[in-house]
């Protein structure tokens, strides 16, 4: 009876170590695959948006969502005003970037974002060469406007992700180094109805978008 009981320990003793090493080969296969070649290799998303206004201003195509987080940049970026006009007029940032709005006219100018913006705010009166900051901590459209000057706007638009591009004067947009996936692609543009459309990317190949029938906003 005790040589059957010793047996029987020795067979689950055998089972058991079966078991775990079958277990760090499975983890040792996964483990392997994360690492295969290409695997972090993006892809690009190239299309047209067909309508005569990007002659006059561009649209940003931007990809509405990408899991990870995406830190916005470190350093502050300009948008100027010089001769009365916002520069450049049509900004596209990552979500907590700083804008500088810095002041290069002879001339005094308020810079705020009315109700309704994603991210309202009133820089106040501010002279020549006076720099005055903002961040932009909400997704979506932010206008600006000046106080002083009726005829000066411009817009920042907030992005949760990098993957973002301003089409040319002729619609052409190129978005570079997208990780794969299945993403909603949609276009701002301040005269248009926001459109999306799906997109899929995959690792080094280009995912072509066309975008027509924008209906005015
Ligand atoms: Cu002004």
């Amino acid at each position: 009876m005790r040589k059957s009981k010793i047996l029987t320990l020795f067979i689950a003793a055998i089972a058991v170590v079966g078991l775990l090493s079958a277990g760090s080969i499975v983890q040792a296969e996964e483990g392997g695959h994360g690492h295969g070649g290409g695997q972090h290799e993006g892809g690009t998303i190239k299309g047209l948006v067909k309508t005569p206004w990007v002659k006059r201003y561009p649209a940003v195509v931007y990809v509405d969502h990408v899991d990870g987080t995406f830190p916005a940049p470190k350093e502050n970026v300009f948008m100027g005003q010089s001769n009365l006009v916002f520069k450049p007029r049509i900004m596209p940032v990552l979500k907590d970037t700083t804008v500088d709005f810095t002041n290069d006219d002879n001339v005094v100018h308020n810079v705020f974002a009315p109700p309704g913006s994603a991210k309202e705010f009133n820089l106040g009166t501010y002279g020549v060469g006076v720099t005055k900051t903002e961040t932009f901590d909400k997704l979506g459209e932010v206008p600006l406007l000046c106080n002083v000057h009726a005829e000066m706007d411009a817009f920042v638009v907030v992005l949760q992700n990098p993957y973002y591009a301003l089409t040319d004067k002729k619609g052409n947009f190129e978005i570079k180094n997208v990780p794969p996936g299945s993403y909603k692609l949609k276009v701002w543009h301040e005269k248009l109805k926001e459109v999306t459309q799906d997109v899929v990317v995959e690792a080094g190949k280009t995912a072509s978008v066309e975008f027509k029938g924008l209906k005015k906003r």
